[in-house]
Formats: C-alpha cells, structure tokens, sequence
C-alpha cells in the first residue's frame, strides 16, 4: 500500500485521471490531495466526487475550498459556483468537513505551510491553508524566504499552494512543493510514498485563462443589479470593461444604458411627484405609497437631489416611479 499525493488540481480530472493511471493507483494506495481541488479548471465536480466517492481517499483544505467554506466570492470562486450549479450547497458542506492536515508514518501533508518546529495540530488553521491573513503573518516570520527553508523536522513535508514552475520543489528529500500549475497548462504532480517518487502529467490547456473568458458573461448575470448601489453598479461595469467577447461587451453596454436611462427618469419623476401632489386630498397623499415623497412636493420641498438621494439603487428608483404610476424600463435579461 502506497501514499500518493497529488498537488494542486484545481478542476483539472481529465489530467487527474491520466495521473492515476500513470502511477498505477490500486485500490488499496492512500489517495490524498494536497487542497484547491476546485477553481478555475473545467470540472470541480468530477474532482470532488472522486475523492468522495473513492474509499482511501483523502483531501486536505486548501485556501480555495476555504473560500467556499467562507462564502468569500472572488471571479473564480463565481465560476465555481455556477460549474456546480445545484451540487454546490452540497458540494459546500463537504468542503467544511476537510482536515487542515494530514499525517501518517511517512510524511505530513498541509496546503501550503506550516511554522517548523511546532506540530501541525498546534497550527493556525489561516497558516495551514494559506488565506490571505495566514500568508502575511508568514511573511511577517520569514522575511525575505521560506517556511520551508527553515523546515529541519524528520518527517517530509508536502504542501502545494505556490507554483514552483513546471517541476516540483524538492530539497533534502524532505520538502515536497508538488502546485505545478495544472490550472494553468503546466503540468499536475503527484508523490508516491514510501519510494518518493515524482511523476507528472502535462495539462492539456491553460485553462484558468479559457475558464476566466468563457464564464464572463453568465458570471456577469448572476449580479444582483437592481439592488446595487449606483457607484457599486458603475465599479462593476469597470471591473469588466476589459471583455473581449462581443456577447459580454453588448450585455454589459445594455445595462450601462438601462441604469443610465433611471437615473435620467429622475427630473420627470420629480415632475410626476409635483403633479400627483397636486392633485390630491390630504387623506388620498398619506395613504399614497409615494407618500413621504408626495408631501415635500405638496410643500415645495421636493426636488431632485432630494429624490436622487432617497434612490441608491435602480429597484428603488424602480419602485418609486411605480407607485408615481410611470413606467421604467427593465434590466436585459
Ligand atoms: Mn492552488
């Protein structure tokens, strides 16, 4: 019976498969993954679901699944989800079941480092995994280097996390940096223990860059812009701005025009409020679900900054010249 650990995969089977035949994985061999089985590669789900529903098997938390564990959402994350779709609250749950390390006779195993000296269940979790707090309190210990320059324990360390190149990092026969960036058309790595031995497979595309361009656009649909705030809304569309694809770039332009065309709508929803006010008894204005507005305009007082500010976001400005009884037009679907 064999170890074999394998680095980060990040989404990345159809390599993980060609890996396991590579070394010749038998039933009876500890599979283990060092952590970020998900993100940004084409099929998180297969990845998951092997380790799941492969006895032996093992993964251990990366920062990647602790941003899911989180609900910390960056792109990749967004990506993710949507790859899961109704797995990925499931998929989730799982995730928070991962052990922040491993360890058996032969080696330990962690995501991407730990403080020599000191063992691994004594560790920070943030540390273990490497969030984004657990690495500068690293860096803040070694300064200018790395953990694992300072690692002397007798048990070999493997960890992923950092790409170290095409080829693992290996020094003394005693530290494994096995992230040789499978996601991003290097190569995806695995150890074996008790031989030590290393054997990679090539990824068959860079495909962070395919995934980051083809899930644009639904990314882009699963926001909730009716409920951003204008600025929130405006930082979004920059965000994006760089699209090359047509599709996303006519998408985005229709929302741009569609939040443009509500806050224009505010000069003739002041008129509306003007108008309405007017034309209404006092009780008929207090029961009016425009209320509040429709007084000010009854006293004079309404005016469009005023309205603007009581509007943040388009389903607000929305909602208010629902009730004034004008009609605004809808986001793109
Ligand atoms: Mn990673």
């Amino acid at each position: 019976m064999r170890t074999v650990i394998v680095g980060d995969i990040h989404g990345c089977y159809d390599e993980l498969l060609e890996l396991l035949e590579k070394v010749e994985l038998r039933p009876d061999d500890l599979l283990i993954g060092v952590g970020d089985l998900v993100d940004r590669g084409p099929a998180p789900g297969e990845v998951v679901g092997l380790f799941r529903e492969r006895p032996n098997s093992v993964a251990v938390m990366g920062n990647h699944e602790r941003k899911h564990v989180r609900g910390i959402f960056s792109y990749a994350q967004e990506i993710t989800r949507l790859q899961l779709g109704d797995r990925y609250a499931e998929t989730v749950d799982w995730m928070r079941t991962l052990p922040y390390h491993f360890e058996n006779e032969h080696v330990r195993v962690v995501h991407a480092a730990l403080i020599p000296g000191i063992p691994p269940a004594d560790q920070k979790e943030e540390i273990l995994c490497g969030s984004t707090s657990g690495e500068r309190e690293l860096a803040a210990l070694f300064p200018g280097g790395h953990w694992h320059d300072h690692y002397t324990d007798a048990k070999p360390v493997v960890f992923g996390h950092h790409v170290t190149g095409r080829e693992p990092l290996i020094r003394d026969g005693r530290v494994f940096g096995l992230d040789t960036g499978a996601c991003h058309g290097w190569n995806l790595t695995a150890l074996c223990v008790p031989g030590f031995t290393v054997h990679s497979v090539a990824a068959r595309a860079d495909h962070w860059s395919i995934a980051k361009r083809r899930w644009q656009l639904p990314v882009l649909k699963t926001k909730p812009w009716r409920d951003l705030t204008w600025p929130e809304l405006a930082g979004t569309i920059e965000r994006f701005s760089s699209a090359t694809d047509p599709a996303t770039r006519g998408w985005l332009e229709s929302v741009e025009e569609w939040a443009a065309d509500l806050r224009a709508s505010f000069p003739a929803l002041t008129d509306a409020a003007y108008e309405l006010a007017d034309g209404l008894t006092a009780d008929e204005l207090r029961r009016h679900p425009a209320a509040k507005y429709l007084f000010q305009a009854r006293d004079g007082r309404l005016d469009q900054a005023t309205l603007a500010k009581r509007c943040p976001t388009p389903r607000k400005t929305a909602e208010l010249a629902a009730a004034l009884g004008l009609v605004v037009t809808e986001p793109p679907d």
